[in-house]
């Protein structure tokens, strides 16, 4: 283990990078999927079951722990790794984005954000340095950047707007992080769909010299191939020597082709969220339980998978205990869904490591496209 915050690259193959971050609580081995857990909590899932898959770091929200329980309360009670008992790396999301897609009323300007919490409806206010404190109130490992995140379609000024705001923001946050060997701060590129607004905010903050990067404003409402489009615009400019993080990304097949193209982390509330509402990903694509198809299929949904949740039990069986809405049926689509998340990036690393990462993702997809089983 180490004191300092570092990246190492192991391998790569064409873009496709296989590397190891490590800090004082942990090593992250990349490409790497982090599991969200907005609240101090991988929703219906226990920390042991998330470690025992494979993840080796999970992503919290400052927008919700600000709200509640208060990042003043969680640092008495010891921090948020204390709390919610997982001793590894944490990142934590800064709170504008959320803030976006969340909160009432808001206001947006250089100070920063002021909103209505969605919990009591009360006005709160965060700017840069605020995000910082309450990242570093929480104890969190990897810090974001307090960002503006513009839904697309968006016009070129209003994009360009945030973009340079967000640039200011990083400024503002890199000084309020300080030095702190252990912990990383990161900067968020943005810029929308516009080339040139990608290219000058990846530039700007590789001047800032911080210890990682994320690429935010995508998966915000544009088709997979401009996402494609901006990620390929965008890798060139950030360090080739630092972690590339894409942020809120995404589907199985979004972080093949984002992994191809140099992205090295992702986080993504899809095998959470949609494994409560009843999706099951798997080798052979995607299994909606809720279908009546599914009410006397007695077969496991993968018989061959590593997790219990995927072989142990009946097709019929989840099917019904999604229908009857009870809390068993999103556990175990969970545990299948992040057990397919953690395979999937355990095989891309094995993949880039034994110079085969091209065939790996033509074979993935191709089982994908034969459908179920
Ligand atoms: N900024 C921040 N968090 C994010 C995003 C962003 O642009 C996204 C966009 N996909 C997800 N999460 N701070």
């Amino acid at each position: 283990m180490t004191e300092t915050f570092q990246f190492k690259l192991l391998a790569t193959d064409g873009k496709a990078r296989r590397g190891e971050v490590s800090m004082p609580r942990g090593t992250i081995r990349t490409p790497a999927f982090m599991p969200v857990g907005t609240v101090g909590t991988v929703k219906a899932m226990y920390l042991d079951q998330v470690r025992e898959l494979g993840a080796d770091i999970i992503l919290g929200n400052t927008y919700h722990l600000m709200l509640r329980p208060g990042p003043e309360r969680v640092a008495r009670l010891g921090g948020l790794h204390e709390l919610i008992r997982w001793p590894y790396p944490i990142l934590t999301d800064s709170g504008g984005f959320q803030v976006m897609s969340l909160s009432g009323l808001r206001k947006l300007d250089e100070q920063g954000v002021t909103f209505k919490s969605h919990v009591d409806g009360a006005l709160h206010h965060m700017s840069p340095e605020r995000s910082i404190e309450i990242q570093g109130l929480l104890d969190s490992d990897i810090q974001m950047q307090l960002d503006e995140c513009v839904a697309l379609p968006a016009s070129p000024k209003e994009i360009e707007r945030a973009m340079e705001m967000s640039l200011r923001w990083a400024e503002r946050c890199k000084v309020a992080f300080g030095d702190q060997p252990g912990k990383a701060m990161f900067g968020i590129v943005q810029g929308g769909d516009i080339p040139h607004l990608r290219v000058r905010s990846a530039q700007a903050l590789a001047e800032l010299n911080l210890k990682g990067y994320a690429i935010g404003g995508l998966a915000v409402g544009e088709p997979q191939e401009v996402m494609l489009d901006m990620i390929d615009t965008t890798v060139p400019h950030m360090p080739f020597e630092k972690p590339r993080y894409l942020m809120g990304v995404g589907t199985p097949d979004d972080m093949l082709k984002s992994v191809a193209r140099g992205i090295d982390m992702f986080d993504c509330v899809m095998p959470t969220r949609s494994g409560r509402h009843g999706l099951a990903f798997t080798r052979r694509g995607r299994i909606n339980l809720r279908n009546a198809r599914h009410a006397e299929d007695m077969r496991p949904l993968d018989e061959e998978s590593s997790c219990p949740a995927a072989r142990d039990y009946s097709r019929a069986y989840l099917h019904h205990l999604i229908r009857a809405n009870e809390s068993l049926g999103g556990m175990l689509l969970t545990w299948n869904n992040l057990s397919y998340y953690q395979d999937l990036m355990a095989g891309i690393r094995k993949a880039i490591e034994e110079g085969r990462f091209a065939d790996f993702m033509a074979e993935t997809q191709e089982n994908w496209a034969r459908g179920d089983l």
